[in-house]
């Protein structure tokens, strides 16, 4: 940042194009992991994979130029949920993400823990935000909203873009919790056509038996396991 004279967003910016321009170099340190499942942990700025073109090329140049078949995971932090111009403005950066980077996609609302912990202040079912159900009782919570109240037309179009596409909805991961973890670790693993390989062995009974994880199921289970400072604390931040 003090190099380059930018804030913490422009110095992300700055880096995802110098690696853009630095590709070759790039792909030759990615040709030494030959037979390696890899994982990119990306920088949580929105921009980067909603409209700069940058990270979309590096990807695009992986998947063309090496033998790997990517997946995009896009993690959303649960407290999201906690209100209803939030959870919209999640829905469109996740339709937003999925058209940008033309990637097999995985949407993850993550620290669910926190969402279960706090239920009780959420307007809907857990299952209404991970399925993303019928929005229009959305609109109408952004209705009853003073702050978004005046914008009923904007929230209308948005909500019916959202709608009209259909391409979101979420996986619940909790890191406390490994039926979560394992479900998200099969979503991925079928979105980037991993399970089908021969050498892994995978068997769709067992894919089957893992999808088949229920929230409401999860509910319990989960609380008991927390701690309780955490939650609280994540709540505030
Ligand atoms: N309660 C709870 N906390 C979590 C969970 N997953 C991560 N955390 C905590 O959340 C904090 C922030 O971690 P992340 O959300 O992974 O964010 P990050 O990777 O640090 O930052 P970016 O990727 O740049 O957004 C850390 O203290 C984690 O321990 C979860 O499932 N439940
Ligand atoms: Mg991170």
């Amino acid at each position: 940042m003090d190099y380059v004279n930018l804030g913490p967003n422009g110095s992300l910016i700055y880096c995802i194009e110098y690696l853009e321009k630095r590709l070759d170099w790039f792909l030759e340190k990615l040709r030494q992991f030959n037979n390696y499942y890899l994982l990119f942990d990306c920088p949580g700025q929105v921009e980067i994979y909603t409209h700069h073109n940058s990270m979309k090329n590096i990807m695009s140049a992986i998947t063309n130029k090496l033998d790997l078949r990517l997946c995009c995971v896009q993690l959303i932090d649960c407290h999201y949920c906690s209100d209803p111009g939030k959870y919209i403005s999640a829905l469109l950066m996740c339709t937003s993400t999925m058209y940008q980077m033309e990637l097999p996609h995985v949407n993850i609302l993550s620290k669910i823990d926190v969402a279960i912990k706090h239920k009780s202040k959420l307007l809907f079912n857990l299952d209404y935000y991970t399925d993303v159900l019928s929005l229009d009782h959305l609109l109408n919570a952004l209705q009853n909203d003073p702050l978004t109240a005046r914008y009923h037309r904007l929230n209308k179009a948005i909500v019916s873009l959202i709608e009209g596409q259909n391409i979101v909805s979420f996986v619940p991961l909790n890191v406390k919790d490994k039926r979560t973890i394992e479900l998200v670790r099969k979503t991925i693993d079928r979105a980037n056509g991993y399970i089908f390989s021969p050498e892994e062995n995978q068997n769709a009974e067992m894919l089957n038996s893992v999808m088949k994880l229920d929230i409401n199921d999860l509910t319990l289970d989960v609380l008991e396991d927390l701690p309780k400072t955490d939650s609280t604390e994540m709540m505030q931040n």
